[in-house]
């Protein structure tokens, strides 16, 4: 037949230091796992459904190569090598265009997923990784030994600018450090980004010199690329430190780029991962959230949502902290936050510490929002709950000292939102 995915496969193969190496879930469709995983190899390196009149000296270099293959579940784990020589210095797009490109709907898998990749040191020195991480999250905040709380004025959109810049005054005055758009709030005919972030900014101004805490605002500036460039510009104008970046539907290559805007202008970068789920979900197609979170801190955000495993949204917690971890643990980059969000409150942020820790952003919406009294109270709420979490307090025993608290566990208890 001509074809030659066979020579993409070397299960005896130790792959070389310098060498991007992937692991896929594979489910072979009418070929042998050895066949399937040499055509992922092939497509996603130099190969095509043929052989070809000519191969020239360097292609035959550039092969990847399949070096482990076992049986996993309904399919198989599959580990491929890629030369080095196959990736453009710095660009990140194009390394997700070979290994995440058309491997997916080849007719040889009825399954393909990314689960994971490990990059060389030759690889990683051409990204400039996050340009806060943690430590400067942590100096820009002011704020050591519990999670950072942000809070989105829930309804998600409807709020004029009068109105949500009240909201934002009782969320930093209640404790929120904070205030946070939602990922498909940007800037509407009721509430145009260029006033909202000029009130906002004024107001955030005024609250620090009320309260003596520094407080931040995760402004969201998704939009085409060259208005996100603008809009970023409009934020350091205003002293803002964070801009908010929906990162998966703005893709990765405006987020390289706008790593090199935002450290420009020494703004922070909150990702927001809306869109993900299309893709990290099935645990037998797509690409591991794992993966995307590598991308991730590879391209230099500072923070990411990586899940609440107890929340509204689906994610085990054992995945959560495998994903938290490889945005903290020592790597070429500097640590990313992981945030927390999606479904919480008061009522669980126990388990929420317990599960991922305090080096963290807890994200609360409806859980502040939500409360009978107000957002003053629901960010008070929220702060008395990782208050008694931090400090191995129990919630009923601090809400017996904060009527706030009360008020937040008599609404919701320790409700685990489906
Ligand atoms: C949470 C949220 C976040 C989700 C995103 C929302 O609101 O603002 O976008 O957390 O999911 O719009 O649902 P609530 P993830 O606090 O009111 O639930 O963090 O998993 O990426
Ligand atoms: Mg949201």
């Amino acid at each position: 037949m001509g074809e030659w995915y066979l020579d993409f496969v070397d299960l005896g193969y130790t792959p070389s230091a310098d060498e991007v190496l992937v692991e896929y879930y594979l489910e072979p469709r009418g070929v042998s796992p050895e066949e399937a995983a040499g055509r992922v190899a092939s497509e996603s390196s130099i190969g095509t459904w043929t052989t070809l009149w000519k191969l020239p000296e360097k292609a035959k270099e550039l092969m990847a190569r399949v070096y482990e293959l076992e049986r996993q579940g309904e399919g198989y784990r599959a580990k491929i090598a890629y030369p080095l020589g196959l990736w453009e210095e710095g660009n990140l797009v194009q390394l997700f265009s070979g290994i995440a490109g058309n491997i997916f709907g080849m007719k040889a898998v009825g399954n393909l997923r990314l689960e994971d990749f490990q990059i060389p040191a030759s690889y990683a020195e051409n990204f400039p990784g996050p340009g806060y991480g943690i430590p400067g999250i942590r100096k820009l905040m002011g704020v050591e030994g519990r999670p950072l709380t942000a809070t989105v004025p829930k309804p998600k959109i409807g709020w004029n600018v009068d109105e949500y810049v009240e909201i934002a005054r009782e969320l930093w005055l209640g404790g929120i450090d904070l205030l946070k758009d939602d990922e498909n709030f940007t800037s509407l005919s009721f509430n145009r980004f260029e006033e909202r972030i000029s009130r906002i900014y004024r107001l955030r101004d005024r609250v620090e010199q009320e309260t003596g805490e520094k407080k931040e605002y995760l402004v969201n500036i998704t939009a085409p690329f060259r208005e996100m460039e603008r809009r970023a510009a409009l934020v350091a104008d205003h002293g803002g430190g964070y801009v908010m970046i929906d990162i998966v539907v703005a893709g990765f290559s405006a987020l390289q780029s706008m790593r090199q805007v935002c450290g420009d202008l020494n703004l922070a970068i909150h990702a927001h991962r809306a869109m993900h789920a299309a893709f990290t979900r099935n645990s037998r197609h797509g690409i591991s959230m794992l993966a995307l979170a590598k991308a991730a801190r590879i391209a230099g955000v500072d923070q990411l949502h990586t899940g609440t495993a107890i929340g509204k949204l689906e994610a085990r917690a054992e995945e959560v902290r495998r994903i938290n971890r490889s945005l903290t643990q020592e790597w070429y980059f500097k640590p990313v936050l992981p945030v927390s969000s999606g479904g919480l409150h008061p009522g669980i942020v126990p388990e929420i510490v317990e599960m991922f820790g305090t080096e963290l952003v807890i994200q609360a919406g409806g859980g502040v929002m939500g409360h009978p009294q107000g957002p003053g109270a629901g960010a008070k709420a929220l702060r008395q709950a990782i208050d008694a979490a931090v400090h191995g307090e129990s919630l009923e025993e601090r809400a017996s000292k904060s009527a706030e608290l009360r008020a937040a566990l008599d609404k919701w208890g320790h409700l685990k939102p489906v």
